[in-house]
């Protein structure tokens, strides 16, 4: 057939991996080809990617998707997406200075008050639409700028981009990921000189914007030699935050989507919950700053118009805790354990920036019930049935303050998609919770995303973000949950237990 190969690298908080597509006219498919680990590592007091070993894992990746493809060493093109926010800086000779720095290190404490002693929060919203999270680029930026690093560096590259010059040698800015710096305003899609000028942040350290579908560069010669692939290799940008990936990889029914008359409702799970809506224009208003939502950019013009929930990075917390203290914490036991316990018996709000940071979760899970006057979970069945209880309910909430504010239909089907399809509980809940029909899958939706801009960018698939999603739709089985009738009151009190 006239099918033609791409890699998608997709670099997610706890692993990586490198995925093989096959796109042509009317098919997609998928293989993961490498998956990897992706530890932080502390020293001293500062939490860091180790972005040498991630590079390793994509360049392990691309030699063995090489492999795979059809004929051998030939890639009709790579794409590269990563976690939000982060990036590295490099100095004068191109070179890396020092390893980035994780967002859940605690470097950023104060620096939203320094950043609103400059520009009113009010001000920064109405500019950016960027939910407040205490890790935002800027406010990382304003950490680090009195160090000696910071004066040394010559330029900035988000994870995605800095992985991309690694390969190619050429520096850009990708625009979907730009967008979560609180650097970018979403009604032009442009940098926004007046928040950088206010705040003090040097436009100029950022490489030129470049948008989903624009050639990112060729493969090096020496990254040639050492994957084994067939030059010329290019890379292409894709919706480089893996967020924005995953969402032009939900597998939405035609008519549902930015610009479409039903609403496009989805929870991209993993670390995080994203969950959301996609709309055509952000929602920059007082009320919507108030709610936290943020409107970040996606591929085609579209806006993710969400809010970050802690996601399963508290349940994986929970069992690393438990782990080190010898006790069992495999997934599968646990979560059928947490299946039969008793329901919504303590809730926590899994929106609460309080999780964020690594350590001892299940004393603080349990600290929050005590605070907010619920019982404490007694085991860890009841800590797993907390959490996705929790969850859920952050889910229900989100999706329903975003409809409102968005003042767009009730959206007829909630698409979960990441790594938490794969929990099905949880998918269940979420339906329950929502009082909505729920469609998981794809659990690989980055890569999905990721593949489709490439290949159309490629020429070898064609259409609008509704005419790509098509593919999805037979490319995956889906897994389909409808919720358990009458069970809305529980939710409400439950609500109303924690948020009054
Ligand atoms: C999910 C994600 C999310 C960001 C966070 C930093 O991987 O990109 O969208 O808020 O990481």
């Amino acid at each position: 057939s006239g099918a033609r190969f791409f890699a998608a690298v997709d670099l997610g908080a706890t692993s990586g991996r490198v995925m093989l597509g096959r796109a042509g006219p009317g098919e997609l498919s998928l293989t993961e080809v490498h998956r990897f680990p992706n530890r932080p590592v502390r020293t001293g007091a500062t939490l860091h990617w180790d972005i040498l070993a991630l590079y390793r894992g994509v360049l392990d990746g691309l030699r063995e998707a090489g492999r795979r493809a059809v004929p051998a060493g030939r890639l009709d093109g790579i794409g590269i997406d990563s976690w939000a926010v982060d990036y590295g800086l490099l100095d004068a000779d191109g070179a890396l200075l020092g390893n980035p720095v994780h967002y859940r290190d605690g470097r950023t404490e104060g620096m939203a008050d320094r950043a609103a002693a400059a520009l009113p929060p009010e001000q920064l919203y109405a500019e950016t639409g960027v939910q407040h999270l205490p890790f935002n680029t800027v406010y990382q930026l304003l950490a680090a700028c009195g160090g000696a690093q910071f004066a040394a560096a010559r330029r900035l590259l988000l994870i995605p981009d800095l992985i991309a010059y690694w390969l190619t040698g050429r520096a850009g800015t990708e625009l979907t990921n730009a967008s979560t710096t609180q650097l970018i305003d979403p009604r032009t899609r442009d940098w926004s000189r007046p928040v950088a000028r206010a705040l003090g942040i040097d436009l100029a350290l950022f490489p030129p914007l470049r948008r989903p579908g624009d050639p990112a560069g060729e493969l090096l010669p020496e990254v040639l030699a050492e994957t084994g692939l067939t030059g010329p290799v290019p890379v292409t940008a894709v919706g480089s935050h893996d967020t924005a990936s995953a969402v032009a990889g939900v597998p939405a029914a035609a008519g549902a989507g930015a610009g479409g008359p039903d609403t496009l409702a989805y929870i991209a799970t993993g670390t995080w919950s994203l969950a959301g809506l996609e709309l055509d224009h952000p929602v920059l208003g007082e009320e919507s700053r108030r709610a936290n939502f943020t409107n970040e950019l996606g591929v085609d013009g579209t806006v993710r118009y969400l809010r970050n929930i802690m996601g399963l990075w508290l349940l994986e917390e929970c069992r690393r805790a438990w782990a080190a203290a010898g006790r069992p914490a495999e997934l599968e036991p646990l979560l059928a354990a947490a299946a039969g316990a008793e329901p919504l018996r303590s809730v926590v709000d899994a929106g609460s920036a309080e999780f964020l940071a690594p350590g001892r979760m299940p004393e603080r899970i349990a600290a929050a019930c005590r605070r907010t006057g619920q019982p404490e979970p007694r085991d860890a069945a009841e800590t797993v049935r907390c959490v996705l209880d929790s969850l859920a309910l952050a889910h229900r909430r989100t999706l329903a303050e975003a409809v409102r504010l968005a003042a767009r239909p009730r959206p007829r089907t909630v698409h979960i998609v990441g790594g938490g399809v794969r929990n099905e509980l949880l998918c269940q809940l979420t339906a329950d919770a929502c009082g909505l029909p729920v469609t998981a899958g794809p659990a690989e939706a980055a890569a999905f995303g990721n593949v489709l801009v490439q290949a159309r960018a490629a020429g070898a698939v064609s259409g609008g973000l509704a005419g790509l999603r098509g593919l999805l739709r037979t490319a995956q089985p889906l897994r389909h949950h409808e919720p358990v009738r009458d069970h809305g009151h529980r939710w409400r009190q439950a609500e109303e237990r924690l948020h009054g």
